[in-house]
């Protein structure tokens, strides 16, 4: 399997987060879609990362559908349950906090546009469905070690990924003040094998 990823993308580093738990072995191709000469489009016609090629040459793209191709594999741990809608559950935790991400990509976006083309309206919209989506995070873990189940799950894992980025493009933010329920979730994330090995470069 290769995956092309760059290594800031947090969506490409929940499916990274993904292989390492499952110990699956797999090629990294970093590839920034946003280089002139980056092959991403010639793979997924959105131009984004993460793409999964898969060893019979299929490739996958979004990273909620290339975490469901690597269910199919069968690799433990089985990161969705065998129960239908017990794994929609998992995969709305999952969309929450891809949400969050996709809020926080478009903030920065947005704050890295030439001055006089910034809207700071948009940059407050995409920050209350930032401060939205932690919130209702924050509710939906309450007190359980884990967002779904009994044991590690993708959404958990959708979740660190989340939480991660936006300590990287939102040291300011204060996520750990204004929702503390989730720190304790977040350490025991980041300090687990896959999160230490697939930390994004600073910068
Ligand atoms: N929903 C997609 C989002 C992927 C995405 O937006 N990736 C960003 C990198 S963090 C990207 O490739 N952006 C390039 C672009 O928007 O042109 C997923 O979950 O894979």
């Amino acid at each position: 399997m290769k995956l092309l990823a760059s290594l800031t993308s947090p969506y490409a580093r929940k499916i990274r987060i993904i292989l390492a738990e499952k110990a699956l072995p797999f090629e990294l191709v970093v590839d920034s879609p946003w280089e002139v000469n980056t092959r991403i489009p010639t793979l997924n016609p959105l131009g984004k990362v993460p793409v999964l090629i898969a060893d019979d040459g299929e490739t996958f793209f979004d990273s909620p559908v290339i975490a469901g191709y690597l269910e199919t594999l069968g690799t433990a741990p089985a990161l969705l349950p065998p129960g239908a809608l017990d794994a929609i559950r998992v995969r709305q935790t999952e969309a929450l906090a891809d949400g969050v991400t996709d809020a926080a990509v478009a903030a920065l976006l947005e704050s890295r546009r030439p001055d006089g083309e910034r809207s700071e309206r948009e940059m407050l919209r995409q920050h209350e469905k930032i401060e939205r989506g932690l919130a209702e995070l924050e509710r939906r873990l309450g007190a359980g070690p884990w967002f779904n189940g009994d044991a590690l799950q993708l959404g958990d894992i959708a979740v660190g990924a989340a939480l991660g980025y936006l300590d990287l493009r939102f040291p300011a933010l204060d996520w750990r003040g204004r929702h503390p329920g989730l720190v304790p979730f977040a350490r025991r994330m980041f300090e687990r094998a896959s999160f230490r090995n697939t930390q994004p470069p600073a910068g």
